[in-house]
């Protein structure tokens, strides 16, 4: 619309523009006296939900995780576990997430990170105390939710990951060894040997050898390599099967998973 026509509807109405205004002023006053006169609409109503994550876990900066929320109706223990993926790194300056059309009720609230991405709660993980949301008929709910550590900042973490090794003769009852290191000058933290399958060595091909440090390695930034220890004399000797080193970040209290190493 130009400015000059503007003007002219703004300015200089018309008969039919008063007639047309009048009946709409009617309409809406009579809207108003029917809202006025009786009880709110029922209804479901949109959750608003200010969640955030107060804590100690050092994340990969670009790694993106899921966070579920329970929400379950107290009385018929309907409801649902809606969930949105973020960056830790937001979520510590905290984020909205609606979570659309509930019914009204009094519903139980508990939400969890879910930092090993297996779809499970795990109870290490992040999570929220549990809480109780009244939803009411007539407006949407609001409610902050604080995700926190379940770990104290010194427990230690750990790693979990897997070895893959397509070379020649990839089984045998050789040890395979996992070492933590540290970057700077690529010291030993911690070492573990992989599990012998059956009691009878590694063999690779058909399955990745699985390792875990369990919980020994302190926060922090490390390196970590495999080696195939093929004359057994319990350390890398350079002809032996070796992976590069792989960049790990361990948090307190909690595990980094998906470590692959490919030995060559
Ligand atoms: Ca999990
Ligand atoms: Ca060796």
């Amino acid at each position: 619309m130009s400015t000059q026509t503007r003007g002219v509807v703004e300015g200089r109405r018309s008969p039919l523009c008063y007639v047309l205004l009048t009946t709409l002023s009617a309409a809406l006053a009579c809207v108003d006296q029917t809202s006025d006169s009786t009880a709110p609409e029922e209804g479901p109503q949109d959750v608003i939900l200010a969640v955030s994550y107060v804590g100690t876990a050092n994340p990969d900066p670009l790694e993106e995780y899921e966070v579920k929320v329970h929400l379950i109706d107290r009385q018929t223990r309907e409801g649902g576990i809606p969930s949105f993926r973020t960056r830790l790194d937001r979520l510590r300056s905290g984020r909205e997430f609606t979570i659309s059309r509930r019914k009204p009720g009094l519903y139980y609230v508990e939400a969890q990170l879910d930092w090993t991405k297996d779809g499970s709660w795990d109870e290490f993980e992040p999570s929220s105390e549990p809480a109780e949301l009244n939803i009411d008929r007539s407006k949407p709910a609001h409610m902050s939710i604080v995700l926190h550590d379940r770990t104290s900042p010194n427990d230690r973490g750990w790693l979990v990951g897997t070895a893959t090794y397509q070379g020649l003769g990839a089984s045998g009852t050789h040890q395979l060894y996992f070492v933590v290191q540290r970057p700077a000058d690529f010291s030993t933290v911690v070492q573990v040997r992989a599990p012998s399958l059956f009691g009878s060595g590694i063999s690779f091909g058909t399955n990745d050898v699985f390792f875990t440090t369990e919980k020994r390695v302190p926060a922090g930034t490390y390196r970590v390599v495999a080696y195939w220890d093929v004359n057994g004399n319990g350390a890398y000797d350079r002809s032996e099967p070796v992976g590069d080193r792989v960049p790990v970040f361990v948090s307190p209290g909690l595990p980094s998973v998906g470590v692959d190493i490919a030995l060559r």
